[in-house]
C-alpha cells in the first residue's frame, strides 16, 4: 500500500489557540519514522492571521476555513486517484470539510466518525458560531453556501452512509436531525458491553449494505476527557484508549477502508504531551498494523 500523509495545520474551525500545532508535535515525537519511505508527504496551506477579514457570528473565521480546506478537498482527491491512502492529521475538525469534498469526487463512500460530537451543526443551530461543530452538515448539503459548495454543488454525503461511534455531547438541532435522517449512532455504552470488534463489525457491515468504500475520521474527544486535557472540547465517559486504538485496528483491517483521519489535538492545552503521546500511538496503530506490514512485505 502507498501512503499518503497529509498535515493539515488550522485552527480557525474553533477559537482555542495551539490546534494548529498537532502536526508539528506529532513530528516532534518522531511520526516521520513511521512513515514508509514512499509515503508521499503534504502540508496543507493556511491563511495568515494578519489575512482573516471575515468573523461572521454564526460562521466564524469562515474565509480562514474555506481557504484550507479548498486545497485539502483537491489533495484528498488528487491521492485517491493516485492510489494512496491518505492518513491525515489536523487540525480542528472543520478540516473534514475539505476530506469528505475530496472523497465524493470518486464517487459515494460511508463515514464512520468516531467523536464525542455530531459535528452536525449549521450556523443556525450552532451554539457557538464555531465551523468544527458543522462538517458533516456542510457534506451533507445543509448550512451555508460558502460551506456545502466547496468541492461543488451536489451533496457529498448521504445521511445514510454515515455511522457515528461514542457520541455523547448533542446539541439540541443535531439531535433533532440525527432522528429526522435516521442517522447509525453506536454508543460508548455499547462499545463496552459488546466489544469494539463487534461493533465495528455493525457499522461495517451496515455501510457494505450500502457502499463499497468508507474513511474514518478520529476526533481525539472520543476518548475520555480524563484521558486528553489536550483537546478543545473534553468529554467525560469517553473511550479508553484500548477501545480507540481497537477501533483503529479494526478499520485498518478493512481493504475498503480508503482514507483516515486524526483531528483536534492541542498541545497548548496538553499536559505533559500526555495527549499528544496518545495520538502518536493511534497514529502508530494506524502505519502498524499487520495488514499494512503484510502489505509492505509483499511489495519488496
Ligand atoms: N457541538 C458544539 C461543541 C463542539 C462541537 N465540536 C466540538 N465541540 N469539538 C458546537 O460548537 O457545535
Ligand atoms: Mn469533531
Ligand atoms: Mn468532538
Amino acid at each position: 500500500m502507498n501512503w499518503s500523509y497529509i498535515e493539515v495545520p488550522l485552527r480557525y474551525g474553533q477559537g482555542k489557540h495551539g490546534v494548529e500545532q498537532g502536526p508539528s508535535k506529532l513530528r516532534t515525537l518522531g511520526l516521520e519514522t513511521l512513515l514508509p519511505a514512499t509515503t508521499k508527504q503534504h502540508t496543507i496551506r493556511v491563511l495568515p492571521e494578519s489575512e482573516l477579514i471575515n468573523s461572521e457570528e454564526h460562521l466564524k473565521r469562515v474565509d480562514g476555513v474555506l481557504y484550507t480546506v479548498q486545497e485539502l478537498a483537491e489533495v484528498v482527491d488528487a491521492e485517491v486517484q493516485a492510489k494512496r491512502f491518505p492518513l491525515i492529521v489536523g487540525g480542528d475538525h472543520s478540516m473534514a470539510i475539505g476530506t469528505l469534498a475530496g472523497l465524493a469526487k470518486t464517487g459515494p463512500y460511508g463515514v464512520i466518525w468516531v467523536d464525542a460530537h455530531a459535528d452536525l451543526n449549521t450556523g443556525e443551530t450552532s451554539p457557538s458560531g464555531n465551523i468544527h461543530g458543522m462538517p458533516l452538515a456542510a457534506a451533507m448539503g445543509m448550512g451555508d453556501i460558502r460551506l456545502t459548495e466547496v468541492g461543488g454543488r451536489e451533496p457529498k454525503l448521504a445521511p445514510e452512509h454515515l455511522v457515528y461511534m461514542a457520541l455523547r455531547d448533542i446539541d439540541e438541532g443535531e439531535i433533532r436531525e440525527i432522528n429526522r435522517l435516521g442517522i447509525k449512532v453506536i454508543t460508548v455504552e455499547e462499545i463496552r458491553t459488546r466489544g469494539v470488534d463487534v461493533m465495528m463489525e455493525e457499522a461495517l457491515t451496515y455501510l457494505r449494505a450500502r457502499v463499497d468504500r468508507f474513511y474514518l475520521s478520529f476526533d481525539m474527544d472520543s476518548l475520555d476527557a480524563k484521558l486528553v486535557p489536550g483537546t478543545g472540547t473534553p468529554v467525560d465517559q469517553g473511550l479508553t484508549a484500548a477501545e480507540g486504538k481497537a477501533i483503529l485496528a479494526e478499520a485498518m483491517k478493512a481493504d475498503d477502508l480508503i482514507a483516515i483521519e486524526l483531528v483536534e489535538l492541542n498541545p497548548s492545552l496538553d499536559h505533559d504531551d500526555t495527549t499528544a503521546q496518545l495520538a502518536f500511538e493511534l497514529c502508530e496503530t494506524i502505519l502498524k498494523s499487520k495488514e499494512n506490514l503484510l502489505l509492505e512485505s509483499e511489495t519488496v
